[in-house]
């Protein structure tokens, strides 16, 4: 299903009955409706991830790619939707808000930082952890966050970046 987010198409009833928030990403998969952007990247990680080499068997790694993800949406994310706020055209102490966001995304991408340290990937092995936070970054980036206190995250971007489906996805 293709929704025009600014024409309110989540909003609107055959949205509606996927996902009742009314927001995207939603998929249907076996007629199961699964929404929440880390529900479903650990969802598709678990179903179609392990053979194709994406995403790790159950154990421990698969901790580690989880963790990660739900760090991405909540930890992260926290910070990164204060700053979203920050644009909104009529936010409340717009400045202090986006400051004060910054400043905590930026502890926060220390630690993605220090996680990078001698790794090529999250995981060691491109995994969908990496794709997951890609997302992320690259948002921060088009709002013209400054990361280059963060070389091991720039790094690594740039290598998310050369994956092929990556660079097909982000050239639209
Ligand atoms: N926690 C949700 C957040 C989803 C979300 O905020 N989606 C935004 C786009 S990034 C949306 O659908 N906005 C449309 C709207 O609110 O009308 C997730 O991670 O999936």
């Amino acid at each position: 299903m293709k929704l025009d987010l600014k024409a309110g198409d989540a909003h609107k009833p055959d949205f509606l009955k996927i996902n009742p928030n009314g927001k995207v990403p939603a998929i249907v998969h076996e007629g199961t409706a699964i929404w929440e952007s880390a529900a479903i990247t650990m969802y598709l990680g678990e179903v179609f991830g392990v053979d194709a080499k994406l995403y790790p068997a159950s154990g421990p790694k698969r901790g580690e790619a989880m963790k990660w993800i739900v760090w991405g949406n909540v930890t992260l994310g926290e910070a990164a939707s204060r700053l979203a706020y920050s644009f909104a055209p009529d936010a409340e102490g717009a400045d202090q808000t986006a400051a004060k966001a910054k400043t905590d995304i930026a502890a926060r991408l220390k630690i993605l930082d220090d996680a990078l340290v001698n790794k090529s990937f999250l995981l060691g092995e491109y995994s969908l952890a990496d794709t997951h936070l890609h997302g992320f970054l690259s948002w921060l980036g088009m709002m013209q966050f400054d990361l280059k206190a963060f070389s091991h995250v720039t790094e690594w971007l740039k290598r998310c970046n050369q994956r092929p489906a990556l660079a097909k996805l982000m050239a639209g």
